[in-house]
């Protein structure tokens, strides 16, 4: 950029894209705070889970706090940095601070049920978890590089990946519990959260497309190959991880079921062909039952398929399509 370009102010009555207003006003209208939701009832709730079962739900949690901290402090400050248009930017940005509202609804949620001592223990855990931070490491590397639109391009593909695939092995428990009406306030806060990503995942998909679109055709395959390869690498760590957090309480193979579902979610918010096709009926019907109706309707996203996000024809896009 010439350093004696005049600086533009934001236009909202001259929107850059069609869709852009419809994701601002989609995530005002999803606007929540931790503090109105009561988690009273998860106390008692809290005292019926076993140890195991109570480690198992802390460090899920602690891990997931982990990822929001980054996608708010690194990943989507990064992302709108290199963003051209301004309504995009301010987008990206009140996602920034709902990923902020995500990690600190984590802590509300540990200031109800563990002590202070053991919060400090688990927020330690989390920097000695190898395989956590080395799935937080891959996406974090891909923020802290982006030079042109290859390195944008990954970045936000990283995001997508993030936001459609990461979280689930951490979402999976707390549905599954709430699904079985346990700890039903903590799962509210996650089926909010996962509202909010999966509009993320959308869009930031949509902005990623639009980058590809501009990179010569040529070389676009060399990139979205590199997905792939990001994908299965995070999806090493995450067996690692789901086997130290799920592996005791009997729920490993149904939680990498539900991230595989998950990343081919991710995979068609990039317009890319998924990888592990697993259908809805593979997933654990108690962990179904643990999304809201509001929330379940996000399976929206994905059962329209790859032709609606791949073709960047947004005509077809319009308010309905977030009427939930
Ligand atoms: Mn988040
Ligand atoms: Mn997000």
């Amino acid at each position: 950029m010439p350093k004696n370009k005049s600086k533009k102010a934001i236009n909202w009555n001259r929107i850059s894209g069609d869709y852009s207003k419809l994701f601002w006003d989609q995530n005002i209208r999803q606007f929540w705070v931790d503090e109105e939701i009561s988690l009273v009832e998860d106390k008692k709730s809290w005292k019926t889970l076993s140890k195991q079962e109570q480690t198992t739900y802390e460090k899920i949690l602690a891990g997931l706090t982990l990822l929001d901290t980054e996608q708010g402090g690194v990943g989507m400050p990064s992302i709108l940095k290199h963003v051209d248009s301004l309504h995009d930017k301010a987008i990206l940005t009140f996602m920034a601070a709902m990923e902020q509202m995500h990690a600190k609804s984590y802590s509300t949620i540990f200031s109800t049920l563990s002590s202070m001592e053991r919060i400090d223990e688990l927020f330690h855990w989390v920097e000695e978890n190898k395989a956590l931070q080395q799935k937080t490491k891959i996406i974090v590397d891909s923020y802290e590089n982006i030079t042109d639109d290859k390195s944008l391009y990954i970045a936000m593909a990283s995001s997508v990946l993030l936001e459609t695939y990461l979280f689930y092995s951490g979402f999976f428990y707390p549905l599954y519990l709430s699904g079985q009406g346990k700890m039903i306030g903590s799962g509210e806060i996650i089926n909010l959260i996962i509202r909010d990503e999966s509009v993320h995942g959308l869009f930031v998909g949509i902005l990623a497309q639009q980058v590809l679109e501009r990179i010569p055709e040529k070389e676009r395959k060399e990139l979205t190959d590199k997905v792939y390869s990001i994908m299965l690498e995070l999806f090493e760590h995450e067996k690692t991880y789901t086997k130290e957090l799920y592996g005791e309480i009997g729920l490993y193979d149904e939680v990498i079921t539900y991230v595989e579902y998950n990343a081919d979610k991710a995979l068609m918010n990039l317009g890319l062909d998924t990888h592990f096709d697993v259908e809805d009926k593979d997933i654990n019907s108690i962990v179904l039952n643990g999304l809201d109706t509001e929330t379940k309707t996000h399976d929206f996203f994905s059962t329209k398929g790859n032709g609606y996000i791949k073709a960047l024809n947004h005509d077809d896009f319009e308010e309905d399509d977030f009427n939930w």
